[in-house]
């Protein structure tokens, strides 16, 4: 796994974080380093795919990265018919994607499209994954997002949404924020690098409240909204549709 250097040295003009080539290179690396819990909720969410995958159906994972979630997912399902539909509009993140997949899935199993996830045509879902990825949508872009996935998903289907939480209350976010900002110094970054990254991600990554998820999920139409995770500042939902 190569390291992630991205913001290690000095940056002459800090521009907006992008899911460019340098950043896929050591994607594995950075999220693991600056996500706290990731690679539980990648295992977790394949025993999500496991037990509501339904057959001759389609599983999205909508902005795939290297796709982590999928391979999770393909562990675990057991129905041979599922189709895999992994989507980023990153192609640095969807050929390096298609290259991983391809070692360890049949070809016919998936198929990776480089575009926004806003574009995406969704029909016969029974999982979509939106691991750490709304978060990057404008805000007043996310419930059209939802109702997209809503309509997209077969009855008794389900929505996993993992995203980067705000608090509403003060003290809370700075606590939170705090341990987050231990945990990426107890893997390793520098200050430096924290405050770099911080600022590049300051106007592409927007984050909501977790009473905002629920209420906006629900406003989509899913009658059954869980939280099934939390480290720190970072959460992961279930929703379900009826
Ligand atoms: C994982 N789910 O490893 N359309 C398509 N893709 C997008 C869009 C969009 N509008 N906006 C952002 N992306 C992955 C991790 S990373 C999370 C997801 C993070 C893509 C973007 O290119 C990137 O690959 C991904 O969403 C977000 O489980 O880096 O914090």
């Amino acid at each position: 796994m190569q390291r992630d250097t991205v913001y290690a040295l000095p940056q002459a003009q800090l521009v907006d974080f992008a899911f460019n080539e340098s950043v896929a290179d050591v994607f594995p690396d950075m999220i693991r380093r600056s996500v706290p819990g990731y690679e539980t909720v990648i295992g977790l969410l394949g025993v999500i795919a496991r037990r509501y995958a339904q057959p001759q159906s389609r599983i999205y994972d909508l902005g795939c990265s290297l796709g982590a979630a999928t391979l999770s997912m393909a562990s675990q399902v057991r129905d041979t018919d599922v189709h895999f539909v992994c989507v980023d509009n990153s192609a640095a993140m969807t050929s390096r994607c298609g290259q991983i997949l391809q070692r360890h899935l049949r070809t016919a199993q998936f198929e990776v499209v480089c575009d926004d996830i806003q574009a995406v045509a969704l029909e016969q879902a029974s999982v979509v994954v939106l691991n750490f990825t709304l978060q990057f949508l404008k805000p007043a872009e996310r419930l059209t997002m939802l109702q997209k996935v809503y309509a997209g998903l077969r009855p008794g289907g389900v929505l996993v949404l993992s995203e980067k939480l705000a608090f509403a209350d003060t003290e809370e976010q700075e606590l939170l924020t705090d341990l987050h900002l231990e945990f990426k110094r107890a893997n390793g970054y520098s200050e430096l690098e924290i405050s770099q990254k911080r600022s590049a991600l300051e106007h592409v990554l927007i984050p909501d409240t977790l009473e905002q998820h629920i209420e906006r999920l629900h406003a989509a139409g899913f009658a059954q909204v869980v939280q099934w995770f939390q480290g720190f500042n970072f959460a992961a939902l279930l929703a379900v549709k009826a």
